[in-house]
């Protein structure tokens, strides 16, 4: 340990022991932090939230130990700029990464960064999204861009770019375990993220799974044959259906030449190359024990399609949908199980907060849909569980508003860190305690990535408990209020209905005081639309 940073472990220490007089059941040491968060990992398929679709005993294991966030959203519902909010602890039009597409300003300060100022180990392992490498890590081994289910590449820290052969998620896994037990020291306290690729789009599960799910058929949402009739453009217009725009051979696993003998044309000009991208990176071993589970679904759809009706087919769809999905987060419930089993054998598991989220919601069917991005129930929403014993009482629930906003700040507080004040987050400790007084009631959502896939139209909104208020911008200029407590699956705009004006007028000043809150503002709308439109990136 050098000179400075003894310095600040002294300041640190003394910071620490003031809080400990302030709250006394904060802990004496500082703890670690592991991070766990799956990609596209809709709430819906964690069996802490619902059991009617899956079963995830591990990830359940920390809401039994810990708490269960019913209430958690994110505040831009895609990828990498997720990743961003979390790292910033800003909203996407601070901290610049608006969608997928514009560059992480890798200048700005994020929490792993003050974590490891303070003397805290840190490492990354897996899916980050961003096109450049994280800072403030000591150890990485990150996915390029969305990383590949089967034999996947790394960008490493240390040693350059590596292939590595095997099921990305265990991969993964193994990687997160052998840090822990072999880079690690006992000395200093550790943040350690570890992000699944999984289950984001193709679905691919790992060998162990796929005869298990493939013989398994799912509860459809009643939201499956949505017509959108209650809302507006916004609904109608995104291209995120089942049955028109999933693709067959990428994400139903139909390969392109029985497409071609079935006369099934391509939903996206990549679908076909997309089904080549993954099972084509399959070793001829790897390819085989696939084929022997797939190849009998793919001559029974064959039979079958001729004669199907457009309602068999979204059925159909739905179902081999969710037996990919679900059974590609088999494994990452696998992996987080062996992660919580590694600190319990070793002595890890009390001082150490263990958080469970995803980089948003997904659509699982409900209004025919697949992907995110919607201020709308399952993509706004978020999975949240945490563990964190002698501070989180096991086995609770909180139904605050939190979001993807407030990691950055809880982290630093429970590392007794003050939090740069140009964070707009809030910390969670207080919750954490049952201490639920003052917290936030509406929170601020703001959506830029289009025109591009799925195409879902910019918006930003106002939630309450009670009410959802959305603008769609851009191309449209339309404006929906939904009531949360009379129509839970958001059917029916009703912002035109005379008995809401003045639900409408109060959430629009609302709305209003929170874009000045948080500094967004109409002309930072255009700025974005601008630099956008220069880009010129989606030509469909
Ligand atoms: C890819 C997917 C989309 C998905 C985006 C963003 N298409 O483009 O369905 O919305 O990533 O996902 S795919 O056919 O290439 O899989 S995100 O999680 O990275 O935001
Ligand atoms: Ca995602």
């Amino acid at each position: 340990m050098n000179f400075k940073t003894s310095i600040l472990f002294v300041k640190l220490a003394l910071l620490c022991c003031a809080a400990c007089q302030e709250k006394n059941d904060a802990p004496a040491e500082r703890p670690n932090i592991v991070f766990i968060m799956a990609d596209d990992h809709a709430y819906q398929a964690i069996s802490a939230y619902d059991e009617r679709l899956t079963h995830t005993p591990n990830i359940d294991r920390i809401a039994e130990d810990g708490m269960l966030f019913n209430n958690a959203c994110v505040t831009n519902s895609i990828c990498a700029p997720s990743r961003a909010v979390i790292l910033s602890g800003k909203h996407s039009h601070l901290n610049g990464k608006i969608d997928n597409i514009f560059p992480f300003d890798t200048t700005q300060i994020t929490f792993p960064q003050i974590l490891q100022d303070n003397g805290y180990q840190t490492a990354m392992f897996g899916k980050l999204h961003f096109g450049n490498n994280p800072k403030g890590f000591d150890q990485f081994k990150i996915l390029p861009g969305q990383g590949w289910y089967y034999n996947p590449e790394f960008i490493t820290k240390h040693d350059g770019r590596i292939k590595v052969e095997g099921y990305t998620s265990d991969i993964i896994t193994d990687m997160t375990l052998d840090w822990l037990a072999n880079e690690r020291t006992e000395d200093d306290p550790f943040l350690l993220m570890y992000l699944h690729k999984a289950p984001h789009r193709e679905w691919l599960p790992a060998k162990r799974h796929y005869e298990e799910f493939m013989k398994k058929s799912f509860p459809e949402p009643n939201t499956l044959f949505d017509d959108y009739k209650g809302r507006g453009r916004a609904a109608k217009e995104a291209e995120m259906n089942l049955l028109t725009h999933m693709n067959w051979a990428g994400d139903s696993k139909i390969p392109p030449e029985v497409m071609d003998a079935l006369g099934i044309a391509e939903t996206a000009k990549w679908d076909k190359g997309a089904y080549e991208r993954t099972v084509g990176r399959m070793t001829p071993e790897q390819k085989a024990d696939w084929d022997k589970i797939y190849n009998p679904m793919i001559e029974e759809f064959s039979k079958d399609y001729p004669n199907m009706t457009q309602e068999q087919l979204m059925k159909w769809r739905y179902q081999r949908y969710m037996q990919d999905y679900l059974g590609s987060i088999a494994a990452v419930d696998d992996g987080v199980g062996r992660v919580l089993d590694y600190l319990d054998q070793n002595n890890l598991s009390d001082n150490t907060i263990v958080v469970y989220t995803s980089d948003q919601g997904f659509y699982l069917g409900e209004h025919g849909w697949f992907d995110k991005r919607f201020i709308y129930n399952e993509s706004f929403k978020t999975p949240l569980l945490i563990r964190w014993p002698h501070v989180i009482d096991a086995g609770t629930t909180n139904s605050q508003m939190v979001q993807n906003l407030d990691f950055a700040q809880t982290f630093l507080d429970a590392a007794g860190i003050t939090a740069p004040s140009d964070m707009q987050g809030e910390s969670l400790l207080p919750l954490f305690r049952g201490e639920i007084e003052g917290f936030r009631d509406a929170v601020y959502y703001h959506y830029y990535e289009y025109p591009s896939v799925h195409m879902v139209k910019r918006h930003y909104g106002i939630v309450t408990e009670d009410y959802k208020l959305v603008h769609f911008y851009y191309d449209i200029d339309e404006w929906e209020l939904y009531d949360r407590k009379k129509d839970i699956y958001e059917m029916n705009n009703v912002y035109d209905d005379p008995e809401y004006a003045d639900v409408v007028a109060e959430l629009t000043e609302q709305l209003a005081e929170l874009r000045i809150k948080y500094k967004d503002s109409p002309e930072l709308d255009q700025e974005f639309i601008a630099k956008y439109e220069g880009l010129k990136r989606w030509d469909k």
